[in-house]
């Protein structure tokens, strides 16, 4: 028997199956001693209706939130509280086009900006994202508005709300079927963000669309990427990047290269916000390029040579710390309690 993931809990992995039961299932033995991760949003086989034994090929996945077999990305960003973040919002898009999955913008809370200010800034934001290629969607979760586009847009298809905490995801649900009733919860008026409200992902089923509920989450970084494999997740960039003279070319200033840039050059026809995400994220995948670099030369560092015969260093993380050090690791430990309590 076969089925999808739906929801997990723990242990549990909870398995909508082809007559539309949902079965408590355990993952098995063998999977466990694999690492195999399942993710909501994954098909998996089934044995004796409640062992999951083996997953089936996926369509795509996503590392955060951890779902796969995804038609559609909403990146839902709210206008006020919090307020909306350009540098933020092109984190998750360069993420999803990384990951190849279809992205709609929603922006939500639209009834908390008057009339000029709303008009100011939904102007910026069609005109940063709709050359990008991009649909884009303004609602109200509190005021039921725009949700009849929203319908449209998303029809037959799974889609995953992705978006910072607070922005809105779960109203934006509870506001297509208001039977959900979903929790939701304000965002923190010391802060400014929300508090993580949603704990875990599962799939919500809609006459004519599924919905997958994610926690919220912004430590989404570019330490993965090599400094070269960004210029082609920014469409606006690569047009003029794949001018420069030369190919190691960061299109920064101050870069060897920077002479004779054409990104540079053209620097007055590149949305400011676009070209200020493009360098945050360039930094990490510098800083990712610096650590592969140095692992390769550090490599040789964990041999040694014993008796004519290559040997491996224990990694000075793994060998066993002394008692003083546990004890010292301890005292910190106690003193950080109570100060870092964030989700
Ligand atoms: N004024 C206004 N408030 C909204 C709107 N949508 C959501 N809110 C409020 O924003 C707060 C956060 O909403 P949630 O739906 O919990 O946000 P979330 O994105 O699901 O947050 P996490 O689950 O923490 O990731 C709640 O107080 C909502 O009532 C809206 O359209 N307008
Ligand atoms: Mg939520
Ligand atoms: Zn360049």
């Amino acid at each position: 028997m076969q089925g999808q993931v739906y929801k997990i809990h723990s242990d549990f992995y909870y398995v909508k199956c082809e007559n539309s039961d949902i079965l408590e299932c355990k993952l098995r033995e063998v999977l466990k001693k694999q690492k195999q991760k399942i993710v909501v949003g994954d098909f998996v086989e089934l044995e004796n209706s409640n062992v999951i034994s083996a997953l089936l090929p996926r369509k795509n996945e996503l590392i955060r939130p951890s779902v796969s077999n995804i038609d559609l990305a909403v990146v839902v960003s709210s206008l006020l509280e919090p307020k909306l973040d350009f540098i933020q919002l092109n984190r998750y898009l360069t993420f999803l086009k990384y990951h190849k999955i279809e992205a709609l913008l929603c922006f939500n809370k639209e009834d908390l900006l008057k009339n000029p200010d709303f008009k100011e800034l939904s102007q910026k934001i069609v005109s940063i994202y709709e050359p990008l290629g991009y649909k884009i969607l303004f609602t109200s979760a509190k005021e039921n508005q725009g949700f009849e586009e929203f319908k449209q847009a998303v029809k037959s298809k799974t889609i995953v709300l992705c978006g910072l905490s607070g922005v809105g995801k779960s109203s934006v649900i509870n506001a297509l079927d208001p039977n959900l009733n979903l929790k939701t919860k304000k965002v923190s008026s010391y802060t400014k963000r929300g508090v993580h409200t949603t704990r875990h992902s599962s799939i919500l089923d809609f006459d004519t669309f599924r919905i997958i509920d994610t926690p919220g989450f912004s430590n989404l970084k570019f330490d993965f990427l090599l400094p070269k494999d960004l210029d082609e997740l920014f469409s606006d960039i690569f047009e003029f990047a794949k001018e420069c003279k030369y190919s190691d070319c960061l299109h920064i200033k101050n870069d060897e290269h920077s002479e004779d840039c054409c990104v540079l050059k053209n620097l007055d026809k590149i949305e400011q916000t676009r070209y200020e995400s493009y360098v945050e994220f360039l930094s990490e995948t510098l800083e990712y390029k610096k650590k592969v670099t140095y692992q390769g030369t550090k490599e040789e560092e964990f041999k040694k040579v014993s008796h004519g015969k290559d040997k491996v260093k224990i990694n000075r993380i793994k060998r066993e710390s002394s008692r003083n050090t546990k004890k010292q690791k301890i005292k910190d430990l106690y003193n950080l309690v109570g100060e870092n309590d964030e989700y």
